[in-house]
C-alpha cells in the first residue's frame, strides 16, 4: 500500500494544484486532501477529501490516525496583505499549524513534513539583488515574521528531535486554476484574467516594482523534488531560496501586449506598495541547485503563454 499523505490546505492556491500532482504520482487514494472549506470541483472529485482546521490539533491528529497518514504538506497559512489586516489571527494560524505539524513528527506520528516558507523572510534591510541563501532577515509583515520564526523552528525541530522537516522559500506562485488569496504577488496573477476579460488592468504595484515569480508547474515540481531528496542531500533545514525569473508590473505588461497588443496597464499603488518595497528583486538560489538539483523550466515568455492559454480554458 503506498505511503498515505495529508495536504492541509488543499483547496488554496498552491495545495490545489499540489495535490492533484501528488495523486497523479501516488494514486488518488494515497492523497487526503483538507481544508476549512472545499474545493474546486477538479479537487473534491479526484480524491478523499476532509474538512479540518489546521488550527485544531485533535483535527489534524485524529485525520493521521483515521488514514494512517506518513507524510504532511502544511499549506494553509494567511498571506502578506491579509495577515496586515487580521495581525493576530495571521500569527495564530501560521504558528500554531506549524508547531500542530511539527509536534506530530516530533511524536513520530508522521515521518516527514513539507512547510513553505517564503521570501516574505527578508526585509528592507536585506540585500535585494541576488538575495543569498543567509544574510540579514528583519521583515516587516506579519507573515513574514511567522514564516522566518517557522523557519527557526523546523530547524530547532529538525536538529533537536530529528524531524524530517523540509521547506522552500516560495517567490510569488502563478497559477490559473485556483486564485491566490491574499498576497503582495497576486497582481501577477489578476493582470492576466483582466488582460483577457477587460483587455485592460490596474496594478496595485508601481511600474517599476521587481520581484521573484515562478509559475506554478515550477513551483510543483521543486516541492516534490525536495520531498524526494535524500535526506542527506538537504543541508538546509531551515528554508531553501528558490527563484525562476524577476519582473516589474511594466515588464509584464510589455510580454502581454506581444499577445494582446491593445492591452493597457495603469498604475494605482495602495498599501501592498510598502510591502513589496521591502522585499527583495532577485533571489540567489545556488544552494538548492546545488543540494536537491533544482532547475526550472519556465521563464517569463513561457509563463505568459501558459498564462494566457491556462486562463482562457477556465473561462470556457
Ligand atoms: C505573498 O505575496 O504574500 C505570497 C508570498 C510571496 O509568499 N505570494
Amino acid at each position: 500500500m503506498p505511503a498515505k499523505i495529508l495536504i492541509i490546505g488543499a483547496s488554496g492556491q498552491i495545495g490545489t494544484e499540489l495535490s492533484l500532482k501528488l495523486r497523479e504520482i501516488h494514486g488518488n487514494d494515497a492523497i487526503i486532501a483538507s481544508d476549512i472549506r472545499e474545493g474546486s470541483e477538479e479537487l473534491m472529485a479526484s480524491g478523499p477529501f476532509e474538512i479540518a482546521n489546521a488550527m485544531n490539533y485533535e483535527q489534524i491528529a485524529g485525520l493521521v490516525e483515521k488514514h494512517q497518514i506518513q507524510e504532511v504538506y502544511l499549506m494553509a497559512a494567511m498571506l502578506s496583505a491579509t495577515g496586515e489586516k487580521a495581525p493576530m489571527k495571521a500569527w495564530a494560524l501560521n504558528m500554531d499549524s506549524l508547531f500542530h505539524v511539527l509536534n506530530l513528527a516530533k511524536d513520530k506520528k508522521i515521518k516527514k513534513v513539507f512547510w513553505p516558507s517564503s521570501i516574505a523572510v527578508f526585509g528592507p534591510s536585506t540585500p535585494k539583488e541576488n538575495t543569498p541563501q543567509t544574510t540579514v532577515m528583519e521583515p516587516t509583515t506579519v507573515y513574514g515574521i511567522s514564516k522566518q520564526t517557522g523557519e527557526r523552528w523546523c530547524s530547532y525541530y529538525h536538529r533537536k528531535y530529528g524531524v524530517d522537516v523540509r521547506s522552500i522559500r516560495y517567490p510569488g506562485i502563478i497559477s490559473y486554476k485556483t486564485l491566490p488569496g491574499g498576497g503582495t504577488t497576486d497582481y501577477a496573477v489578476e493582470i492576466f484574467h483582466e488582460a483577457i476579460k477587460q483587455g485592460e488592468y490596474t496594478s496595485f504595484l508601481n511600474a517599476s516594482t521587481s520581484l521573484p515569480m515562478m509559475f506554478m508547474e515550477d513551483a510543483i515540481k521543486a516541492t516534490v523534488a525536495i520531498m524526494n531528496a535524500p535526506s542527506e542531500a538537504l543541508k538546509i533545514r531551515s528554508s531553501y531560496n528558490l527563484a525562476a525569473m524577476s519582473f516589474t508590473p511594466a515588464i509584464l505588461a510589455e510580454e502581454i501586449k506581444k499577445h494582446i497588443p491593445a492591452f493597457k496597464i495603469s498604475y494605482d499603488p495602495d498599501f501592498r506598495q510598502d510591502i513589496a518595497d521591502s522585499w527583495p528583486s532577485k533571489i540567489d538560489d545556488s544552494a538548492a541547485r546545488e543540494d536537491w538539483g533544482w532547475s526550472n523550466d519556465f521563464d517569463i515568455a513561457a509563463l505568459t503563454e501558459a498564462m494566457l492559454s491556462g486562463v482562457k480554458t477556465q473561462l470556457v
